[in-house]
């Protein structure tokens, strides 16, 4: 065995982590959440050749998706997010005409290893805890380490840049929430302002999912259940076809106005 030196350990880890985070301070996108429509959005902008930083606040990504519904880690797909699970490589299985069930822990790790492997780069442990602002457009997030924030301490956070930043928070809409109390900018919904979630219905819900996922303020992109509950439309449960698709339109929606087409 070679002979180990704790302090040469201690050294790869800071220098490492501080070379990949320094190289994203700039970014073409930043993505706050690693849920499933996050990492979707993160992998397909990365093999694009973007420049992507997905901030998540917590240990693991996945998000909402871990659990599959109520702890059973088992989720479902219809028939239009059938393609992307090929796509991204899970297995899954017909239950019946139009529904389709998949591992959820299967599904994470193939979202997680194709968002990796396309060059995104994904910040664990840190929270967007709000956003920056110029000439009423966003032009990037504030991020601190969550266990700091968590804690409660009184510790300043620092400000990460992006060309467009995704909501990608989920039922909280943490990042909208922020940008409507401090920023005075009207969101492109129906009110300007946040519409809220709606109870479950889940052919409704899917169905506006893709609507709602557009710029909601500049340089801001709703995308996954955020989408929905900044529009007003309905919770889903856990069938999650929608979610996937969502992170696509997401990406694509961002890749046109990047290249110019
Ligand atoms: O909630 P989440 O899975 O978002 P999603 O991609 O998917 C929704 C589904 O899981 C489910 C559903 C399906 O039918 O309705 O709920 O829309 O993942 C959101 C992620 O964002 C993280 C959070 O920990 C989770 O992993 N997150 C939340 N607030 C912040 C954050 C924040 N302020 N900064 C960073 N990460």
């Amino acid at each position: 065995m070679q002979e180990i030196s704790d302090i040469k350990v201690t050294e790869a880890i800071i220098s490492t982590y501080n070379k990949k985070l320094l190289e994203h301070l700039q970014n073409d996108v930043v993505i706050a959440g690693g849920g499933p429509s996050g990492l979707l959005a993160a992998g397909t902008l990365a093999s694009k050749g973007y420049k992507v930083a997905l901030f998540e606040r917590t240990l693991s990504v996945g998000g909402g998706m871990w659990g599959g519904g109520i702890g059973y880690n088992i989720i479902v797909f219809q028939e239009e997010g059938k393609r992307l699970l090929d796509e991204i490589g899970v297995n899954y299985e017909k239950y019946e005409d139009g529904y389709y069930t998949a591992d959820s822990i299967e599904t994470v790790a193939a979202l997680l290893v194709r968002a990796k492997k396309s060059g995104a780069m994904i910040f664990n442990l840190t929270e967007v805890e709000d956003v920056m602002v110029s000439d009423g457009r966003i032009t990037g997030v504030v991020v601190n380490r969550s266990p700091i924030t968590i804690a409660g301490l009184h510790v300043d956070p620092v400000s990460v840049a992006a060309k467009y930043v995704v909501e990608a928070t989920g039922h909280p809409l943490e990042v909208l929430k922020k940008v409507v109390a401090k920023t005075g900018i009207e969101l492109a919904t129906p009110s300007g302002a946040i519409e809220g979630e709606k109870s479950m219905n889940a052919q409704l819900g899917e169905g506006a999912l893709i609507d709602n996922t557009v710029e909601i303020a500049p340089g801001l992109y709703v995308a996954g259940m955020a989408a929905n509950a900044a529009f007003g439309s309905f919770r889903m449960g856990p069938i999650f076809g929608g979610m996937l698709l969502s992170g696509e339109k997401v990406a694509d929606e961002i890749d046109r106005k990047l290249s110019g087409n």
